[in-house]
């Protein structure tokens, strides 16, 4: 068990359970019904989802045991059924319950990564030979749509630089840009409207390999639904969410700042670097404030928006020297 010094960003509001105490419960909790129920992953969750989403096959084996971590431990995460229900995934419709009615049928297994560009080692990978050679981690994070609304979401997956590293980037590799599936088939907001597919994403080399940068291949102690971005999505939890894009076939390493997604279509309202920053408005609304979800229209919970979402003191080192007005 990896143990973490635990950040002063990591809880604001909740200090009152204290944590060594709330970590050993949770791993009680994991351990018993473990050994009750012969479950495989942690079910700290499982009372608020009751779902029965499968874990296919060939993930078996990395999903038979979840670490958990000090990330985000103490934080109020959101209900399953409103962070599964409550989407931005455009490819299956706009709305916000588009992607949990039309999701269900894209097919998650088997699936392929691509790697290509600047690296030593590049080609097709399957995605369990990716995922089961490393330990599966839980980081509860907040994840803060550029919309300014938020939820705190407990993920299951891998550190982004620990994939990223097996390939070998070489020194040419200075950004990494993803892509997501393109099959209108599958994906039926593919078939129109502005955004041209496939959905687009990137970060710079040292961004994604910031220890907070990570691979979700689960949420709430499962695999994620697919309206969530199964089967592999990446977590930004720093950025706006819309840089945390979802059912990854494509990994590049480039020399220059790739082309994203909601850059293309609107740059002067989002930037490449798309930092959560209260102090850089949307021009057509603020971003000072959010609605921390579950909310409703008698108990909005608006909260105070934090600079990186609250990370600074991991991230904020990445940016020194940058202006930040400039660069949104
Ligand atoms: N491929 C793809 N990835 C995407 C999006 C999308 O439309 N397509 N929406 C983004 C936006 S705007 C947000 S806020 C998050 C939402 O993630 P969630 O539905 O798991 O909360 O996914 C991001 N990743
Ligand atoms: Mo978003």
């Amino acid at each position: 068990m990896i143990i973490k010094m635990k950040k002063a960003s990591d809880c604001l509001d909740n200090e009152v359970t204290d944590q060594s105490i709330y970590l050993n419960r949770r791993q009680f909790i994991q351990a018993s019904s473990v050994a009750a129920l012969g479950l495989g992953s942690s079910s700290l969750w499982s009372k608020e989802s009751g779902n029965n989403l499968a874990v296919p096959e060939s993930l078996q084996p990395a999903f038979k045991k979840i670490i958990e971590t000090p990330y985000g431990v103490g934080e109020k995460a959101a209900p399953f059924d409103v962070a599964s229900t409550y989407n931005n995934f455009y490819e299956f419709g706009y709305g916000k319950g588009d992607p949990a009615s039309n999701a269900a049928a894209l097919k998650t297994d088997p699936w392929n990564i691509v790697v290509e560009g600047e690296a030593d080692i590049t080609g097709t990978f399957a995605l369990e030979d990716i995922i089961n050679e490393n330990q599966l981690e839980e980081r509860i994070y907040r994840l803060r749509c550029v919309e300014a609304w938020s939820m705190v979401v407990p993920w299951v997956g891998i550190s982004l630089a620990t994939v990223l590293k097996k390939f070998k980037p070489n020194s040419k590799a200075k950004y990494v840009y993803f892509e997501t599936l393109h099959d209108p088939e599958q994906m039926p907001g593919q078939r129109g409207g502005n955004i041209k597919w496939p959905y687009r994403e990137g970060l710079r080399i040292d961004e994604a390999m910031n220890e907070l940068a990570f691979l979700a291949v689960g949420m709430y102690g499962r695999v994620l639904p697919n309206q969530n971005g199964a089967p592999i999505r990446l977590v930004v939890p720093w950025k706006y969410g819309f840089k945390s894009i979802k059912s990854i076939v494509k990994i590049r390493f480039v020399e220059e700042m790739p082309e994203t997604t909601w850059k293309m279509l609107a740059p002067q309202e989002y930037g490449f670097y798309a930092n959560v920053n209260p102090g850089v408005d949307h021009p057509r609304w603020t971003q000072k404030q959010e609605r921390r979800l579950p909310g409703g229209i008698l108990f909005p919970n608006v909260i105070e928006t934090r600079m990186f979402n609250g990370y600074s003191e991991e991230v904020a080192s990445l940016y020194s020297g940058m202006n930040l007005v400039k660069n949104y």
